[in-house]
């Protein structure tokens, strides 16, 4: 099987698992198809969608602090899981191009489309730069990160990606990010942070209703992949920020009740008025939590960068 036979055959199972469950849930992971991709560029320039002009304010900010801690005397690889468009890994880019630092760019992404978009990108801006793109899952592409042993590596996880795991996966995914990091290793990660409510709830619940597309883009997908017929735009956009456990989680509403034929699965689901799909979690976070988390995946965390609005932190993570 090719890489997108696996991918697609997992998304059925998951497909058939989430709307057979109770209560019902899919995951965010499948709204990345090309429409999904420009959707969530279209959320990144949202004046509500704070993450990324916070995150892009503190690589902005610390980049050559970055530059030194990474440079080292035989170069190193600087590996990008989740790179999407890569706004603001290329101000990293640009400093360590600048500054002649030695070092090649993986930018991974379960996109191939960004992988694509993006190597085209930096061939334009940064010719020299040696990019080694590859489309993948998280967790596939972390089997292949120990093979990059012959020099100090850097690995970044940008825009609280991380967030649409629940702790226990977080730990999971931290743990497994360890066990391919030697003492010479940096991993550098976003965490969006705890925040006036209100803040939060308005990032994931945009007044001009891209969000809502986004979230949609499942049903979409489900409709054009597997011979579905939702009813899309009878299933709103529901988001509950919860200040106590700081997860902000995203659903699809159905406003009618509706069946549902999903004939490549042979699975019929019916819906009542008000039935939910829980879609995705968007994780926001304290230092006391990252510490947890980092503690609990035998990582240390050795710097922290925060924006000028504190609305966002990378730390920087060692064995
Ligand atoms: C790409 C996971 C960081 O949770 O903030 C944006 C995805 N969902 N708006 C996030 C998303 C709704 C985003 N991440």
């Amino acid at each position: 099987m090719t890489k997108k036979e696996v991918f697609q055959h997992e998304f059925e199972q998951h497909v058939k698992a989430g709307l057979s469950a109770f209560p019902k849930f899919l995951s965010s992971k499948y709204i990345y198809d090309d429409k999904g991709d420009k959707l969530f560029q279209q959320i990144m320039g949202l004046p509500e969608y704070y993450l990324t002009e916070s995150e892009y304010n503190i690589v902005d900010t610390y980049k050559a602090d970055l530059r030194k801690q990474f440079t080292s005397p035989n170069g190193f690889d600087l590996i990008e899981l989740g790179a999407g468009d890569g706004k603001k890994t290329k101000l990293l880019l640009k400093e360590l191009y600048d500054q002649k630092v030695n070092f090649t760019y993986k930018p991974i992404d379960i996109s191939q489309n960004s992988i694509d978009e993006l190597s085209q990108d930096l061939l334009q801006l940064f010719p020299e730069i040696d990019v080694q793109g590859e489309q993948g899952t998280y967790f596939k592409v972390l089997e292949q990160l120990a093979q990059y042993n012959k020099r100090p590596k850097v690995i970044l996880v940008l825009g609280s990606n991380i967030g649409n795991l629940a702790h226990r996966e977080a730990i999971d995914f931290l743990s497994k990010l360890r066990d391919v990091m030697r003492p010479e290793d940096f991993l550098f990660m976003g965490f969006d942070q705890k925040k006036d409510p209100l803040t939060i709830q308005n990032a994931y619940a945009d007044s001009q209703g891209v969000t809502q597309e986004f979230n949609r883009n499942l049903l979409h997908r489900i409709n054009k992949e597997m011979q579905a017929n939702f009813p899309v735009d009878q299933f709103e956009h529901w988001e509950a920020y919860d200040p106590e456990t700081g997860t902000a989680k995203s659903y699809l509403l159905a406003t009618k009740a509706c069946q549902v034929q999903v004939q490549k699965l042979d699975l019929n689901v019916s819906f009542k008025k008000w039935e939910t799909i829980h879609t995705e979690i968007s994780q926001k976070y304290d230092d006391e939590v990252v510490e947890w988390l980092a503690a609990e995946a035998g990582l240390e965390i050795s710097a922290v960068y925060e924006d000028e609005k504190k609305y966002f932190k990378n730390y920087l993570m060692q064995v």
